[in-house]
């Protein structure tokens, strides 16, 4: 199942039941994030909301904004053309066990090149939706270009938090390209706008956008960047998803909804985009150009300092005739970003799996906000087993991040955190199961005293063996026969 555009996938909302049209003006500045924030902290996610109206300093934009269109499981799912995404997962389980791969970047290249891969193999057309409106700067000096001018302005782009540095664009998806090798890399990094022709490019530092822009930077070259908005979500999943470098999120994305992604060139530079798209904002970077960014209320739930990042400079604007704003706001979880997060650690937990097999299940408690808190269930059957698979996840992409890894045993579900804290609490001797270590720290973490540098600790919450040195005998879980149970169920649902 692959959507249109994105205003096909609203309406596949809407058919659902899951989206809410609001049809009075609201203000891009503060009041659609009370809004949104409300409707992400419902038990379950809400719905998605389309603002019809939203107003930009209180004129109203041309452009509707929707928000929280992946904020639940379900719409998460139907983001992916699924029911449920344990469907993708079970695809990526059955490809893995059709033929085992032998390291984890071969366990990914299968996983994208296995049958779906007939479908995800981009191709090019010459005519596209996304280009239905080009604004082009038309004459050097674009700045000045005051007939038609591709700006930032006329969009409805929010400031979410009073203390923002100004505007973001927060559902942004940026293609860069490797000058060496020409691989394509998609990811999602927060833009804030300076102005009508540029903005912030928030690609941390362990993120491949920065690795390409370093790439750039060394050979001295200007850095083609274009950022697309809206299409099939597949993109805006895509852009998030923790694929490894070097492998195409455009592939993936065509994988994922079973269609090739169509691909058209850019008008200004020389990169190219999903046609289907809403909106394609075209630019550059130029070497060793930095300005402040921030503050931002961030998916820490804390503000984010300022920081020097690159400069994207807007060489020009398409968009389709009719198109939509996407957009999300980060802040206190949870989040519209905890489903996104959920659906990637399902869909890839096949991966992980195959190359360490004791992993039963593995969660991210919202709390945790992706890279604090880990928690995983493993089958043991040596000792230090629970060491090894916290090693393994400190060394597996952006797993390296994680703060407190929780390894319990099969039997404990990792999705009821309760559970989880009662095995950490009662199997555990402080000292003797804790392992604290040193591994590179999500940029975002402001508890370390310097950036990017952060210890981690992993506890083993397992049941210990004799071969760990455990001598006394280890007790029963207190728990009824399953018989009794069903019996005393039964019985109760028979009174009143
Ligand atoms: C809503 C949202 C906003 C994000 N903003 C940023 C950001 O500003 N900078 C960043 O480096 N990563 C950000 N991320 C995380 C990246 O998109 C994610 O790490 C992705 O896998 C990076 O892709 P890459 O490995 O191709 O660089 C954001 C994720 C989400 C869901
Ligand atoms: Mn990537």
């Amino acid at each position: 199942m692959s959507y249109r555009s994105f205003s096909h996938f609203l309406t596949a909302l809407e058919n659902a039941g899951e989206l809410q049209r609001i049809a009075t003006p609201v203000a891009t500045e503060l009041e659609i994030t009370a809004w949104a924030d409300r409707e992400m902290k419902t038990p379950g996610g809400g719905k998605a909301l389309l603002f019809e109206r939203p107003t930009v300093g209180g004129q109203v934009s041309r452009y509707p904004l929707a928000i929280n269109t992946m904020g639940s499981e379900r719409r998460m799912a139907l983001a992916l053309g699924l029911e449920n995404v344990g469907e993708l997962a079970q695809k990526m389980e059955l490809l893995m066990k059709a033929k085992p791969p032998t390291s984890l970047r071969s366990a990914w290249n299968l996983a994208l090149q296995g049958l779906g891969l007939l479908h995800a193999k981009p191709t090019k057309v010459r005519e596209a939706e996304c280009q239905e409106v080009v604004l082009l700067p038309g004459e050097p000096g674009f700045e000045t270009l005051s007939a038609n001018p591709a700006t930032l302005a006329g969009l409805p782009i929010l400031q979410c938090w009073p203390q923002d540095g100004g505007r973001f664009l927060t559902f942004p998806c940026v293609h860069t390209r490797d000058p060496d090798t020409g691989e394509r890399n998609l990811g999602m990094y927060r833009m804030q706008v300076y102005d009508g022709q540029t903005t912030g490019m928030h690609w941390q530092v362990h993120k491949v956008g920065a690795r390409h822009g370093k790439r750039y930077y060394e050979r001295g070259e200007r850095m083609p960047v274009a950022v697309t908005l809206g299409g099939d979500p597949a993109y805006t999943f895509a852009a998030t998803a923790p694929l490894p470098d070097g492998l195409d999120e455009i592939l993936f994305a065509g994988y994922i909804r079973q269609r090739s992604v169509e691909l058209v060139k850019c008008r200004t530079i020389d990169l190219e985009v999903p046609a289907d798209v809403d909106f394609v904002l075209e630019g550059y970077v130029q070497p060793g150009e930095m300005r402040p960014e921030g503050p931002f209320g961030d998916h820490t739930g804390f503000y984010t300092p300022l920081d020097d990042y690159p400069v994207f400079h807007l060489t020009a604007i398409t968009h389709r005739a009719n198109p939509v704003y996407p957009c999300t706001i980060v802040g206190i979880p949870p989040m519209e970003d905890f489903y996104m997060g959920s659906a990637s650690v399902r869909i890839f937990l096949p991966v992980f799996r195959m190359n360490f097999p004791e992993i039963v299940d593995l969660a991210l408690p919202p709390e945790g906000v992706f890279h604090n808190l880990v928690f995983v269930s493993i089958k043991k059957q040596y000792p230090w087993q629970a060491y090894k698979i916290m090693h393994a996840l400190w060394s597996m992409g952006q797993m390296m991040f994680t703060k407190y890894i929780i390894v319990v045993d099969d039997d404990c579900n990792v999705h009821n955190t309760s559970e989880v804290l009662f095995r950490l609490c009662a199997n555990t001797d402080p000292q003797r199961d804790s392992l604290f270590t040193k591994n590179p720290t999500d940029a975002l973490d402001h508890a370390p005293n310097y950036p990017n540098l952060g210890t981690h600790l992993g506890i083993d919450a397992t049941r210990k063996l004799p071969s760990e040195g455990y001598h006394r005998a280890w007790p029963e879980l207190v728990k009824l026969p399953p018989e009794v149970l069903a019996k005393v169920d039964a019985m109760r649902n028979g009174v009143g």
